[in-house]
């Protein structure tokens, strides 16, 4: 395995060297695309497929006796995110080298990544993911690239040439070192850079305590500076003011713009020009301090007025929000910020006094406003808002689906959409179709590719729709299901190895796999079961005859401190023993939790499955790419009208999907009315079951209940259930027709094309970036 990878790896490496050689010839204006996380997974099988060089590896790996894929199995993940927005991260990238684009992404290197899930008498506990451990052929160590980045310290004042000056005394310095990981693009020679950082101690600070002679004093504290790159938050969106993951955030973003900085200093000599040659896009408000960097840089260390710095860090700066709650949005406290970093709190107090100003010219003396808007949050911790931040300089804020942006427009972002809504642009979600049909599904890689009679839909995915003319093909439908039994009889092996549980591949294969939230209702998904389980218990032998038999896949992980999410994984193990146990039930029903969901997870699973839901409470789901992931292997959606499903039913027509629930707009109306609403009979009666302790756990499960009763029920499962079983029973009635369902499936693929990231990239290339793609001859 490891000769293997290295192998690939010095494959990589000239592409890699070729395209930097080339983009510092042409000099290209330039995306760098700034994440706190990148969920990236394998690397092998995707640099194969990318390199194109997955046959001769795998001959070469059967005349030396080893199997490619048994060896490609051995690779672990890459987990340096949590969910969504860092595997859209990690899919931006791949569209970015596909398509030629000259971008770089930058990032933090944890030490560990994202906690590994294990399950103990059905409950979750996460253990360290040191990922490290034997060494990762994929990154290239750069000791020699590497910066300071300070923190602490005092703001001082300074004459220089007669004018008045701030300057930042720190207090600590570390050393950011360059991890760079080529990701290569799919039938180009193009391979970019992903760089993350690494913090190292630095060697010019502390001589002070050699010399006073506490030695060991200063060993330990030098040794504390690595604590900032070494573990990912796996919080995925509660943000809780912590000190260390502030200096995640300054670390990476200070050294990258370092980077980015000495790279055009040495072209170009005057900064009029850095909008011209480069555009940063900041994912999510997490690397949004980056906006303070830019103007303590120009105006303290390049000595350019304010104005100056302002106009330029409003041309290079654009964002993407995915959160959709207000309370989903990052605040700072600003005693913290003013601790870790005087100078830019400093900064940021201006840009609000300016911004305030200019408010007033549009809105006078409309002080809820003024204070709405404001930059700096009032009240018991006074905090700074990092989203305010960035849509006061960003010039194009991208919401992640048409749904979203809305939601932005209309409640999160109403103000500011009012001032410039010019700036508001939606950017539908995409998932690369390398990774996720390519690698993931090379069964289906060549039955699209046969009927297409090409395999250009692999860089040009519009393509795919050419498989609607054959939906009714009874052919294809031949080879269609083949090809999904192949993948289920794969899945149906994993299930067995890791629960012990034998499924039957006659069952429909039903799918819930993303981290675990309330709004995400894997407890409708749990009730529904149950309520399945209860219907079967209660039938004679000849209604049972007509029950569809499905196996019901649930996985996800629950952040550490999450009780909720907690206890339904918790649920879902304590329902799974019962239902799997009971010799009424037989192969009609069987639920399989799948621990440690990842990214390899996933492309196991995907393309194994039959049916698969989405089932967050409408106007709580940004976008969602998961759905795209299914929708490109065929899988039929089991959705409510929410995120990027709403489009997906444009694409495909709703027919061809099971939609339910209640649509984004009734939602508030909905809640509103709280106590009044009454979810219906047998909605209270799979509750009851869990509350009178019917799957064991009474005391514990309790509090779960309450979350859905007693007008509670914030996330309106009461009121949703009667329209999710309907849609349940829809998917049951079609399944009994393969051949229904088949051609729904090729619709499904035939019609994934917009959620492609290669369109994904087109646009913010066009819309947000202005930049042109700058193809390495090969
Ligand atoms: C995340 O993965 C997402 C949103 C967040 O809001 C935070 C995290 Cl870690 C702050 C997800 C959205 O929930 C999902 O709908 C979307 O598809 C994904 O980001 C990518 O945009």
């Amino acid at each position: 395995m490891q000769a293997l990878a290295h192998s690939v790896r010095d494959r990589l490496i000239e592409r890699w060297h070729d395209t930097h050689q080339y983009f510092k010839k042409k000099d290209p204006k330039r995306i760098y695309f700034l994440s706190l996380e990148f969920l990236m997974g394998r690397s092998l099988t995707n640099s194969v497929t990318n390199l194109g060089i997955q046959d001769q590896y795998a001959d070469a790996l059967t005349q030396l006796g080893f199997d490619y894929e048994v060896l490609a199995e051995q690779e672990g993940d890459a987990a340096l995110g949590n969910g969504g927005l860092a595997r859209f991260a990690a899919c931006q990238m791949d569209s970015l080298a596909t398509l030629d684009y000259p971008a770089w992404g930058y990032g933090l290197r944890y030490q560990y990544g994202l906690f590994r899930q294990i399950i103990v008498d059905g409950f979750q506990h996460e253990q360290p993911d040191f990922w490290l451990n034997f060494g990762n052929p994929w990154e290239i160590e750069r000791v020699h690239v590497s910066y300071p980045v300070k923190f602490y310290g005092t703001v001082e004042e300074e004459v220089l040439n007669g004018k008045k000056c701030k300057i930042w005394i720190p207090g600590e310095s570390v050393e950011a070192v360059a991890y760079d990981n080529p990701i290569p693009g799919y039938g180009t020679r193009n391979a970019i850079n992903l760089r993350l950082w690494a913090a190292k101690p630095s060697d010019q600070y502390d001589m002070e305590s050699y010399t006073t002679g506490d030695y060991i004093n200063a060993i330990v504290n030098r040794q504390k500076a690595e604590t900032i790159s070494n573990v990912l938050y796996p919080d995925d969106r509660s943000y809780q003011g912590k000190e260390l993951r502030l200096k995640q955030q300054y670390f990476f973003v200070s050294a990258s713009l370092q980077d980015i900085m000495r790279r055009f200093k040495d072209l170009h000599r005057s900064f009029d020009e850095f909008p011209e040659k480069v555009a940063l896009q900041i994912n999510d408000t997490h690397p949004s301090i980056s906006i303070a960097e830019v103007m303590r840089v120009l105006v303290d260390e390049e000595h350019l007025d304010w104005s100056k710095a302002w106009d330029i860090a409003c041309r290079i700066f654009s964002v993407t929000i995915h959160a959709v709650q207000p309370e989903g949005l990052e605040k700072i406290p600003v005693d913290l910020l003013g601790s870790v970093l005087p100078r830019h709190l400093e900064i940021i107090y201006e840009i609000n006094y300016r911004l305030v100003e200019e408010l007033k010219k549009s809105f006078g003396q409309d002080y809820d406003k003024l204070s709405r808007m404001s930059i700096i949050e009032e009240g018991a911790v006074k905090s700074i808002r990092m989203a305010n931040l960035s849509l006061a300089c960003c010039h194009t804020v991208n919401g992640v689906s048409r749904v979203h942006l809305e939601t932005l427009k209309t409640r999160v972002f109403k103000d500011y959409y009012e001032l410039w809504p010019q700036k508001f642009q939606c950017k539908t979600n995409g998932v690369t179709q390398r990774r996720w049909i390519v690698v993931s599904n090379p069964s289906l890689c060549s039955i699209i590719s046969k009927w297409l009679g090409t395999e250009a839909w692999i860089r040009n995915v519009d393509l795919i729709s050419g498989l609607r003319e054959y939906a009714k093909d009874p052919d294809l439908h031949t080879e269609w299901k083949n090809m999904k039994r192949v993948n289920k009889m794969r899945l149906a092996e994993y299930i067995e190895t890791l629960t012990s549980v034998k499924v039957s591949l006659d069952a429909m294969f039903n799918v819930q796999i993303k981290r675990i939230h309330e709004y995400k209702r894997q407890l409708l998904n749990m009730l529904g079961i149950i309520h399945r389980y209860d219907c079967i218990k209660n039938m004679d032998e000849s209604d049972k005859r007509r029950v569809v038999p499905r196996v019901c896949i649930i996985g996800g992980k629950a952040a550490p401190g999450y009780e909720v999410a907690k206890k339904i994984i918790k649920l879902c193990h304590a329902v799974a023993d019962k239902v799997n146990n009971d010799p009424d039930v037989g192969d009609l029903l069987k639920v399989v939790f799948i621990p440690d969901y990842n990214v390899s997870v996933a492309e196991l699973v995907i393309p194994g499955s039959d049916l698969s839901q989405h089932l967050s409470t409408a106007g709580h789901e940004a976008s969602g790419t998961g759905c795209m992931k299914f929708l490109m292997n065929g899988c039929l959606l089991l959705a409510t009208a929410d995120g990027s499903a709403v489009e997906i039913a444009e694409e495909i027509g709703a027919e061809n999907m099971f939609l339910f629930g209640a649509k984004v707009d009734e939602v508030p109306a909905l809640r509103e009315k709280g106590t009044t609403l009454k979810g219906s009979l047998q909605f209270a009666r799979v509750v009851r079951m869990v509350r009178d302790g019917y799957f064991g756990f009474k005391d514990y499960f309790k509090s779960l209940c309450d979350t859905v009763e007693d007008g509670g029920d914030f996330y309106l499962l009461g009121y949703d259930f009667a329209s999710y079983l309907e849609a349940q029973a829809a998917a049951d009635r079609t399944f009994v027709d393969q051949e229904k369902w088949t051609q729904m499936s090729i619709l499904s693929t035939a019609g994934s094309g917009k959620f492609s990231s290669d369109r994904t990239i087109e646009e913010y290339a066009q819309q947000s970036w202005g930049i042109e793609p700058c193809k390495c001859p090969f």
